[in-house]
């Protein structure tokens, strides 16, 4: 896929997340495509910057503002992407956590739809974790860190909003989170692996390492089984 940097004018986003489009909506798990199409799930907390995430990586200005309607918020919005006319995986917008004002019973309902999403859809391929660089991983990330690990898909971590650190903040927040992950991976059943990059919608910064990781991931297969055969031949 290409990816250009800026210097030679070119777009830092990738040709297949520009090709966004939306698909469907999922309130329930049943609801999800049936199809084996390989899919990146963004999550993280309200407020976190996920839909700007998604909206500067896809190179569109309101491609997530479906998440953003009321009585969508608890849904999984999912985006197609597309090479040459054939749709060859997609993007899923799961609801944000952490969000005060929201009753008990509705929290629930959409906690066991994560849940059920980050640990029964084969289809995931991987879990971009979108975070305040200001904040880090809070106690909420380590909880949905806690479902999606029974799974083992890679996840990448965008702390965002790195435009409002300065420099050596910046390196602080990522060497933070990276020390946390790496204290708490085992607790948590963490195998799989966890990478973590400086992120900031507005300064367009971190988009290339974002969309490279997001395209490696939706060229693997989802359950990595490939993977793990070769390295198992390669052993013999
Ligand atoms: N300065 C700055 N603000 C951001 C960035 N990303 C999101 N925001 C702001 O943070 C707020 C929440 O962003 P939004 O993408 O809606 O978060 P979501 O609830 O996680 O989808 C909005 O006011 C955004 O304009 C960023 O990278 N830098
Ligand atoms: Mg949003």
């Amino acid at each position: 896929m290409t990816h250009t940097g800026k210097s030679t004018g070119q777009p830092d986003t990738s040709v297949l997340l520009q090709s966004a489009r939306f698909c469907t909506t999922a309130a329930a798990f049943a609801q999800l495509p049936t199809d084996a199409l390989p899919e990146v799930a963004f999550v993280g907390r309200s407020n976190a910057g996920k839909s700007s995430a998604i909206n500067v990586l896809c190179g569109q200005r309101r491609l997530a503002f479906a998440s953003k309607t009321p009585g969508r918020t608890q849904h999984i919005n999912l985006f197609d992407l597309g090479l040459g006319g054939e749709v060859i995986g997609r993007l899923a917008d799961l609801p944000g956590y952490g969000f005060a004002a929201v009753p008990m019973e509705t929290k629930q309902r959409w906690q066991r739809f994560i849940a059920q999403y980050l640990t029964l859809r084969m289809q995931l391929a991987g879990l971009v974790l979108i975070a305040d660089s200001r904040l880090g991983l809070t106690e909420l990330d380590w909880t949905l860190l806690s479902y999606a690990a029974p799974a083992a898909r890679p996840v990448h971590v965008l702390l965002t909003k790195a435009d409002k650190l300065t420099q050596a903040q910046r390196a602080a927040s990522a060497r933070k989170v990276r020390d946390d992950l790496q204290q708490r991976a085992a607790g948590l059943r963490l195998l799989a692996p966890v990478s973590v990059q400086l992120f900031s919608s507005t300064q367009r910064l971190g988009l290339v390492e974002a969309s490279r990781t997001i395209e490696e991931w939706l060229q693997t297969p989802p359950d990595g089984t490939d993977d793990a055969d070769d390295a198992a031949e390669a052993q013999i």
